[in-house]
């Protein structure tokens, strides 16, 4: 699969549970702007056939290579991101949750939910918007998660899809700066992941980001009822140049940290 179709595979499965993604993205087109996409986002666990080493290949398939390594010790995260030869060609980030770190309580559901993957899961890109790999959990389990990890009840409640697109800032005329895009938002009722400011880092960092708080929904879980669950948010993105005249192309932990909790439930 070309990059090209993957992405229009995961903006499709994005909108169908992100309606303000659309919306946003007919904002910008509205004003005049083409919407770039600067990265895009995926969730997983640890230690289960589409923990990081099984997901890793199929992106190296399409072209893309290995380009740094991060480490989330709160959030109990570790990701990669990938960048393309091809610049036309949108970043990807991938995180998983260390299972292992959790309590007990949140391990025994966890093992549950991962022993049912079918270890062939990961069988091509597909595999980046099939979602659920296993039977809905309980709303108590789901609580219990929840309560522990907003992560690892995210990653339960939704499966393996995209969390988000990013607007590049850099590919728009008459919007530039990040403040701008916030006022713009608010001005539409769209509400900013304020966490730790919503402007997350500084030109010196070479990356700058804001985001929405994710959309939600009513799910039904296995016992019958229902919660207002998070699924899916919209970033913004500025990359600047590093001394050497060169565009930054990576990712910023101390931002990222911050992003991820736009699945938080508010
Ligand atoms: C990814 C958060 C990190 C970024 O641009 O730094 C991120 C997530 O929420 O899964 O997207
Ligand atoms: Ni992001």
């Amino acid at each position: 699969m070309n990059y090209e179709t993957f992405f229009a595979m995961l903006w499709q499965d994005y909108i169908d549970i992100a309606p303000q993604a659309q919306k946003i993205h007919d904002l910008f087109t509205s004003l005049g702007e083409a919407v770039i996409n600067d990265h895009v986002a995926f969730r997983t666990f640890s230690d289960c056939p589409i923990d990081l080493e099984h997901l890793q290949p199929v992106i190296l398939a399409m072209g893309y290579k290995l380009q740094e390594h991060y480490h989330f010790e709160q959030k109990k995260l570790v990701a990669r991101s990938y960048s393309h030869p091809d610049p036309a060609a949108p970043r990807i980030f991938v995180s998983e949750l260390m299972r292992h770190l959790l309590s007990e309580k949140s391990q025994r559901i966890l093992e549950s939910v991962v022993s049912q993957i079918d270890p062939g899961a990961v069988d091509g890109p597909e595999v980046f918007a099939r979602g659920l790999l296993w039977q809905p959990i309980t709303a108590a389990d789901y609580d219990t998660l929840s309560e522990e990890s907003e992560y690892a009840a995210w990653l339960t409640s939704l499966g393996l899809r995209v969390n988000h697109f990013t607007v590049s800032l850099n590919h728009l005329k008459s919007i530039t700066d990040m403040q701008q895009v916030i006022d713009l938002l608010q001005q539409h009722q769209f509400p900013i992941n304020q966490a730790g400011g919503a402007i997350k880092g500084v030109p010196a960092d070479l990356l700058v980001q804001s985001s929405t708080m994710a959309d939600q929904t009513e799910m039904t879980f296995s016992c019958g009822q229902t919660r207002t669950v998070p699924t899916c948010f919209y970033e913004f993105a500025m990359r600047y140049k590093n001394a050497g005249g060169e565009l930054f192309d990576g990712f910023i932990a101390s931002n990222a940290d911050k992003i991820f909790e736009s699945t938080h439930r508010t």
